[in-house]
Protein backbone atom coordinates (compact mmCIF):
# COMPACT_ATOMS: atom_id res chain seq x y z
CA UNK A 1 0.00 0.00 0.00
CA UNK A 2 1.18 3.35 -0.82
CA UNK A 3 0.22 6.64 1.11
CA UNK A 4 -0.67 9.70 -0.93
CA UNK A 5 -1.53 12.86 1.12
CA UNK A 6 -2.90 15.84 -0.40
CA UNK A 7 -3.64 19.33 1.50
CA UNK A 8 -6.54 21.78 0.19
CA UNK A 9 -8.37 18.62 -0.12
CA UNK A 10 -11.63 20.72 -0.12
CA UNK A 11 -10.36 23.30 -2.56
CA UNK A 12 -10.94 23.03 -6.42
CA UNK A 13 -7.73 22.00 -7.62
CA UNK A 14 -7.54 18.80 -5.31
CA UNK A 15 -11.19 18.41 -6.60
CA UNK A 16 -9.65 16.66 -10.18
CA UNK A 17 -6.53 15.85 -8.67
CA UNK A 18 -7.57 13.13 -6.03
CA UNK A 19 -10.07 11.96 -8.11
CA UNK A 20 -7.16 11.23 -10.84
CA UNK A 21 -4.95 9.89 -8.08
CA UNK A 22 -7.70 7.46 -6.95
CA UNK A 23 -7.93 6.22 -10.42
CA UNK A 24 -4.51 5.00 -10.18
CA UNK A 25 -3.10 7.90 -12.66
CA UNK A 26 0.18 8.06 -10.35
CA UNK A 27 1.06 4.98 -9.39
CA UNK A 28 -0.69 2.75 -11.71
CA UNK A 29 -3.63 0.06 -12.24
CA UNK A 30 -1.88 -2.18 -9.71
CA UNK A 31 -0.98 -0.64 -6.45
CA UNK A 32 -3.88 -0.02 -3.91
CA UNK A 33 -3.27 3.68 -2.10
CA UNK A 34 -4.51 4.97 0.76
CA UNK A 35 -5.35 8.82 0.70
CA UNK A 36 -4.61 11.50 3.48
CA UNK A 37 -6.37 14.41 2.99
CA UNK A 38 -5.71 17.55 4.87
CA UNK A 39 -7.67 20.77 5.37
CA UNK A 40 -8.96 23.55 7.88
CA UNK A 41 -11.58 22.84 10.09
CA UNK A 42 -13.51 25.36 8.03
CA UNK A 43 -13.34 23.17 4.99
CA UNK A 44 -14.30 20.50 6.80
CA UNK A 45 -17.61 19.96 5.46
CA UNK A 46 -16.55 20.58 1.72
CA UNK A 47 -14.25 17.57 2.15
CA UNK A 48 -16.87 15.16 4.10
CA UNK A 49 -18.67 15.55 0.71
CA UNK A 50 -15.91 14.71 -1.34
CA UNK A 51 -15.07 11.74 0.65
CA UNK A 52 -19.06 10.70 0.21
CA UNK A 53 -18.10 11.35 -3.72
CA UNK A 54 -15.10 8.94 -3.95
CA UNK A 55 -16.72 6.63 -1.46
CA UNK A 56 -19.72 6.77 -4.57
CA UNK A 57 -16.79 6.26 -7.27
CA UNK A 58 -16.17 2.27 -5.91
CA UNK A 59 -12.42 3.20 -6.45
CA UNK A 60 -10.88 -0.44 -6.39
CA UNK A 61 -7.36 0.80 -5.61
CA UNK A 62 -8.61 3.10 -3.01
CA UNK A 63 -8.26 1.14 0.77
CA UNK A 64 -8.35 3.40 2.92
CA UNK A 65 -9.08 7.56 3.27
CA UNK A 66 -8.38 9.46 6.43
CA UNK A 67 -9.03 12.97 7.13
CA UNK A 68 -8.49 15.58 9.41
CA UNK A 69 -6.43 18.90 10.15
CA UNK A 70 -3.53 18.18 11.87
CA UNK A 71 -0.63 18.28 9.84
CA UNK A 72 1.15 15.49 11.67
CA UNK A 73 -1.51 12.77 12.02
CA UNK A 74 -2.55 13.38 8.70
CA UNK A 75 1.12 12.67 7.01
CA UNK A 76 1.83 9.51 9.04
CA UNK A 77 3.32 7.37 6.85
CA UNK A 78 2.83 8.93 3.88
CA UNK A 79 5.14 8.01 0.93
CA UNK A 80 4.17 11.52 -1.15
CA UNK A 81 2.84 14.70 -0.61
CA UNK A 82 0.57 16.97 -2.58
CA UNK A 83 0.87 20.77 -0.62
CA UNK A 84 -1.52 22.33 -2.31
CA UNK A 85 -3.65 24.09 0.03
CA UNK A 86 -2.33 27.75 0.90
CA UNK A 87 -4.69 31.16 1.13
CA UNK A 88 -5.42 33.15 -1.50
CA UNK A 89 -3.97 36.53 -1.43
CA UNK A 90 -7.02 38.82 -0.41
CA UNK A 91 -7.66 41.97 -1.26
CA UNK A 92 -5.55 44.84 -0.11
CA UNK A 93 -2.73 42.00 0.77
CA UNK A 94 0.30 42.38 -0.59
CA UNK A 95 3.14 39.85 -1.84
CA UNK A 96 4.84 39.97 1.26
CA UNK A 97 1.48 39.52 3.35
CA UNK A 98 0.98 37.16 1.39
CA UNK A 99 4.18 35.15 2.05
CA UNK A 100 4.41 35.60 5.56
CA UNK A 101 0.44 34.21 5.89
CA UNK A 102 1.65 31.29 3.33
CA UNK A 103 4.87 30.72 4.79
CA UNK A 104 3.75 29.90 8.33
CA UNK A 105 1.44 27.35 7.03
CA UNK A 106 4.38 25.61 4.78
CA UNK A 107 6.69 25.98 8.34
CA UNK A 108 4.01 23.68 10.34
CA UNK A 109 3.74 21.46 7.42
CA UNK A 110 6.90 20.77 6.50
CA UNK A 111 8.16 20.21 10.54
CA UNK A 112 5.13 17.28 10.38
CA UNK A 113 6.42 15.77 7.00
CA UNK A 114 9.80 15.79 8.86
CA UNK A 115 8.30 14.23 12.07
CA UNK A 116 5.28 12.19 10.71
CA UNK A 117 5.97 11.02 6.75
CA UNK A 118 8.04 7.99 5.81
CA UNK A 119 11.78 8.57 5.46
CA UNK A 120 11.40 8.65 2.02
CA UNK A 121 8.57 11.00 1.23
CA UNK A 122 8.42 12.93 -2.49
CA UNK A 123 7.02 16.48 -1.81
CA UNK A 124 5.31 18.59 -4.18
CA UNK A 125 4.21 22.33 -3.75
CA UNK A 126 1.88 23.60 -5.67
CA UNK A 127 0.53 26.42 -3.39
CA UNK A 128 1.20 29.94 -4.37
CA UNK A 129 4.37 31.06 -3.70
CA UNK A 130 5.44 27.30 -4.37
CA UNK A 131 9.07 27.61 -4.70
CA UNK A 132 9.49 30.09 -1.30
CA UNK A 133 6.75 27.57 0.34
CA UNK A 134 8.96 24.88 -0.50
CA UNK A 135 12.07 26.48 0.43
CA UNK A 136 10.59 26.83 3.81
CA UNK A 137 8.93 23.82 3.78
CA UNK A 138 12.30 21.68 3.45
CA UNK A 139 13.93 24.04 5.63
CA UNK A 140 11.77 22.89 8.30
CA UNK A 141 12.01 19.08 8.01
CA UNK A 142 15.89 18.58 8.87
CA UNK A 143 14.95 14.61 8.63
CA UNK A 144 14.26 14.51 4.90
CA UNK A 145 16.86 15.54 2.72
CA UNK A 146 16.27 18.68 0.52
CA UNK A 147 16.29 16.58 -2.82
CA UNK A 148 12.77 15.47 -1.64
CA UNK A 149 11.20 18.43 -2.02
CA UNK A 150 9.68 19.96 -5.11
CA UNK A 151 7.99 22.88 -6.36
CA UNK A 152 5.77 22.92 -9.33
CA UNK A 153 6.49 24.53 -12.40
CA UNK A 154 5.26 22.25 -14.70
CA UNK A 155 1.92 23.78 -16.06
CA UNK A 156 4.15 26.39 -16.88
CA UNK A 157 6.12 23.80 -18.72
CA UNK A 158 2.64 22.28 -20.38
CA UNK A 159 1.07 25.86 -21.10
CA UNK A 160 4.55 26.35 -22.97
CA UNK A 161 4.10 23.64 -24.57
CA UNK A 162 0.38 23.84 -26.25
CA UNK A 163 1.96 27.43 -27.24
CA UNK A 164 4.80 26.34 -29.37
CA UNK A 165 2.78 23.50 -31.13
CA UNK A 166 0.40 25.62 -31.53
CA UNK A 167 2.30 28.04 -33.32
CA UNK A 168 3.92 25.29 -35.15
CA UNK A 169 1.08 23.66 -36.17
CA UNK A 170 2.23 20.40 -34.79
CA UNK A 171 0.86 17.89 -32.40
CA UNK A 172 1.80 18.74 -28.90
CA UNK A 173 4.00 15.56 -28.57
CA UNK A 174 6.24 16.40 -31.15
CA UNK A 175 7.49 19.30 -28.29
CA UNK A 176 10.63 18.77 -26.18
CA UNK A 177 13.22 19.56 -24.19
CA UNK A 178 10.39 22.74 -22.96
CA UNK A 179 12.20 24.20 -19.88
CA UNK A 180 10.98 26.82 -17.32
CA UNK A 181 13.55 28.43 -15.44
CA UNK A 182 13.39 30.32 -11.83
CA UNK A 183 10.10 30.94 -10.16
CA UNK A 184 6.28 30.51 -10.78
CA UNK A 185 5.74 34.00 -11.07
CA UNK A 186 5.06 36.16 -14.11
CA UNK A 187 9.18 36.52 -14.14
CA UNK A 188 9.71 32.38 -15.24
CA UNK A 189 11.40 32.29 -18.29
CA UNK A 190 10.09 30.21 -20.91
CA UNK A 191 13.51 29.21 -22.60
CA UNK A 192 12.63 28.36 -26.57
CA UNK A 193 16.10 28.39 -27.25
CA UNK A 194 16.80 24.61 -26.12
CA UNK A 195 13.30 23.60 -26.75
CA UNK A 196 12.88 21.25 -29.83
CA UNK A 197 10.37 20.33 -32.35
CA UNK A 198 10.78 16.87 -33.79
CA UNK A 199 14.34 17.23 -34.12
CA UNK A 200 15.06 20.52 -35.12
CA UNK A 201 15.22 23.57 -32.36
CA UNK A 202 12.02 25.51 -31.92
CA UNK A 203 13.93 28.72 -33.41
CA UNK A 204 14.92 26.70 -36.61
CA UNK A 205 10.81 25.86 -36.98
CA UNK A 206 9.45 29.01 -35.81
CA UNK A 207 10.96 31.66 -37.56
CA UNK A 208 9.35 34.58 -36.11
CA UNK A 209 11.91 35.31 -33.46
CA UNK A 210 9.57 38.24 -32.40
CA UNK A 211 6.83 35.93 -31.36
CA UNK A 212 9.36 34.00 -29.61
CA UNK A 213 10.81 36.77 -27.71
CA UNK A 214 7.65 38.65 -26.87
CA UNK A 215 4.08 37.18 -27.11
CA UNK A 216 5.26 33.06 -26.65
CA UNK A 217 6.84 34.33 -23.15
CA UNK A 218 4.23 36.81 -22.19
CA UNK A 219 1.58 34.23 -22.67
CA UNK A 220 3.12 31.55 -20.45
CA UNK A 221 3.66 34.12 -17.93
CA UNK A 222 0.34 35.19 -17.81
CA UNK A 223 -1.25 32.60 -18.73
CA UNK A 224 -2.43 32.29 -14.89
CA UNK A 225 -3.93 35.42 -15.36
CA UNK A 226 -5.49 34.63 -18.61
CA UNK A 227 -7.27 32.06 -17.06
CA UNK A 228 -9.08 33.72 -14.39
CA UNK A 229 -10.40 36.38 -16.71
CA UNK A 230 -12.16 33.89 -18.73
CA UNK A 231 -12.84 31.89 -15.87
CA UNK A 232 -13.32 33.93 -12.68
CA UNK A 233 -11.50 31.34 -10.87
CA UNK A 234 -7.51 30.03 -10.86
CA UNK A 235 -6.41 27.16 -13.19
CA UNK A 236 -7.50 23.99 -11.34
CA UNK A 237 -7.95 20.99 -13.89
CA UNK A 238 -5.04 21.73 -15.88
CA UNK A 239 -2.91 22.71 -12.60
CA UNK A 240 -3.82 18.87 -11.08
CA UNK A 241 -2.67 17.49 -14.27
CA UNK A 242 0.40 19.08 -14.07
CA UNK A 243 0.79 18.15 -10.46
CA UNK A 244 0.28 14.58 -11.48
CA UNK A 245 2.93 15.11 -14.49
CA UNK A 246 5.34 16.41 -12.05
CA UNK A 247 5.09 13.87 -9.38
CA UNK A 248 5.14 11.02 -12.37
CA UNK A 249 8.14 12.95 -13.41
CA UNK A 250 9.47 12.04 -10.05
CA UNK A 251 8.24 8.21 -9.53
CA UNK A 252 9.13 7.81 -13.17
CA UNK A 253 11.42 10.23 -15.30
CA UNK A 254 11.24 9.83 -18.34
CA UNK A 255 13.60 10.75 -21.57
CA UNK A 256 12.23 13.91 -21.95
CA UNK A 257 13.37 17.31 -19.95
CA UNK A 258 10.84 18.28 -17.41
CA UNK A 259 10.95 21.67 -15.12
CA UNK A 260 10.80 21.24 -11.77
CA UNK A 261 11.87 23.56 -9.06
CA UNK A 262 14.32 22.44 -6.88
CA UNK A 263 17.05 23.05 -4.17
CA UNK A 264 20.52 23.12 -6.08
CA UNK A 265 23.29 24.67 -6.27
CA UNK A 266 23.79 25.01 -10.44
CA UNK A 267 24.09 27.99 -12.66
CA UNK A 268 25.25 30.56 -10.14
CA UNK A 269 22.23 29.87 -8.08
CA UNK A 270 22.27 29.01 -4.30
CA UNK A 271 19.84 28.23 -1.70
CA UNK A 272 16.77 28.95 -3.37
CA UNK A 273 14.10 26.51 -5.02
CA UNK A 274 14.54 27.10 -8.76
CA UNK A 275 13.13 25.92 -11.67
CA UNK A 276 15.66 23.94 -13.72
CA UNK A 277 15.30 21.32 -16.35
CA UNK A 278 15.93 18.32 -15.04
CA UNK A 279 16.21 14.41 -16.27
CA UNK A 280 16.57 10.89 -13.74
CA UNK A 281 20.45 12.15 -13.74
CA UNK A 282 19.05 15.64 -12.44
CA UNK A 283 19.57 18.77 -13.79
CA UNK A 284 20.27 19.08 -17.48
CA UNK A 285 23.96 20.65 -17.14
CA UNK A 286 26.14 23.19 -19.24
CA UNK A 287 22.91 24.79 -20.95
CA UNK A 288 24.13 28.63 -21.84
CA UNK A 289 21.59 31.41 -22.81
CA UNK A 290 21.65 34.26 -25.46
CA UNK A 291 21.96 37.59 -23.74
CA UNK A 292 18.50 37.84 -23.79
CA UNK A 293 17.38 34.91 -21.57
CA UNK A 294 20.28 36.19 -19.61
CA UNK A 295 19.23 39.10 -18.35
CA UNK A 296 15.44 37.42 -17.84
CA UNK A 297 16.88 34.89 -15.57
CA UNK A 298 18.77 37.64 -13.56
CA UNK A 299 15.03 38.60 -12.68
CA UNK A 300 13.82 35.93 -11.41
CA UNK A 301 16.45 34.76 -9.63
CA UNK A 302 16.18 38.50 -8.02
CA UNK A 303 12.74 37.83 -7.17
CA UNK A 304 13.52 34.63 -5.53
CA UNK A 305 16.12 36.61 -3.55
CA UNK A 306 13.80 38.84 -2.84
CA UNK A 307 10.97 36.32 -1.64
CA UNK A 308 13.66 34.25 0.46
CA UNK A 309 14.55 37.23 2.30
CA UNK A 310 11.02 38.51 3.01
CA UNK A 311 10.60 34.83 5.09
CA UNK A 312 14.08 34.67 6.47
CA UNK A 313 12.40 34.49 9.96
CA UNK A 314 11.15 31.36 8.59
CA UNK A 315 14.20 29.40 7.86
CA UNK A 316 16.01 27.38 10.01
CA UNK A 317 20.28 28.62 9.54
P1 LIG B 1 -8.71 26.82 -3.29
O1 LIG B 1 -8.84 28.11 -2.54
O2 LIG B 1 -9.86 26.32 -4.11
O3 LIG B 1 -8.31 25.66 -2.28
C1 LIG B 1 -7.30 25.82 -1.33
C2 LIG B 1 -7.72 25.01 -0.15
O4 LIG B 1 -6.63 25.01 0.78
C3 LIG B 1 -8.94 25.56 0.58
O5 LIG B 1 -9.93 24.57 0.66
C4 LIG B 1 -8.39 25.94 1.95
O6 LIG B 1 -9.32 25.71 3.00
C5 LIG B 1 -7.19 25.00 2.05
N1 LIG B 1 -6.20 25.42 3.04
C6 LIG B 1 -5.83 26.67 3.40
N2 LIG B 1 -4.93 26.63 4.37
C7 LIG B 1 -4.71 25.33 4.64
C8 LIG B 1 -3.88 24.64 5.56
N3 LIG B 1 -3.10 25.32 6.44
N4 LIG B 1 -3.89 23.29 5.56
C9 LIG B 1 -4.68 22.62 4.70
N5 LIG B 1 -5.50 23.21 3.82
C10 LIG B 1 -5.50 24.55 3.78
O7 LIG B 1 -7.40 26.99 -4.17
P2 LIG B 1 -6.89 26.11 -5.40
O8 LIG B 1 -7.43 26.72 -6.65
O9 LIG B 1 -7.14 24.69 -5.14
O10 LIG B 1 -5.34 26.47 -5.39
C11 LIG B 1 -4.49 26.04 -4.35
C12 LIG B 1 -3.13 26.68 -4.46
O11 LIG B 1 -2.49 26.33 -5.68
C13 LIG B 1 -3.15 28.21 -4.41
O12 LIG B 1 -2.11 28.66 -3.57
C14 LIG B 1 -2.84 28.58 -5.86
O13 LIG B 1 -2.26 29.86 -5.96
C15 LIG B 1 -1.89 27.48 -6.23
N6 LIG B 1 -1.65 27.26 -7.66
C16 LIG B 1 -0.41 26.90 -8.02
C17 LIG B 1 -0.09 26.61 -9.34
C18 LIG B 1 1.28 26.20 -9.72
O14 LIG B 1 1.50 26.05 -10.92
N7 LIG B 1 2.23 26.01 -8.82
C19 LIG B 1 -1.10 26.75 -10.41
C20 LIG B 1 -2.51 26.71 -9.91
C21 LIG B 1 -2.74 27.44 -8.61
O15 LIG B 1 -2.83 28.81 -8.88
Amino acid sequence: MKRIAVTGAGGQIAYSLIFRLAAGELLGPNQPIALHLLEVPEAMGALKGLVMELEDCAFPLVREIHIGSEPEQVFAGVDYAFLVGAKPRGPGMERKDLLAENGKIFVGQGRALGKAASKDVKVLVVGNPCNTNCLIALHNAPQLKAEQFFAMTRLDQNRAQFQLAHKAGVPVHDVHRMAIWGNHSSTQVPDFEHAVIGKKLVTDVITDHTWLKNDFIKRVQQRGAEVIAARGKSSAASAANAALDAMRSVVHPGSDWFSMGIFANAYGIRDLVFSFPCTMNGIVPNLTHSHFLQEKLALTHKELIEERDLVAHLLKG
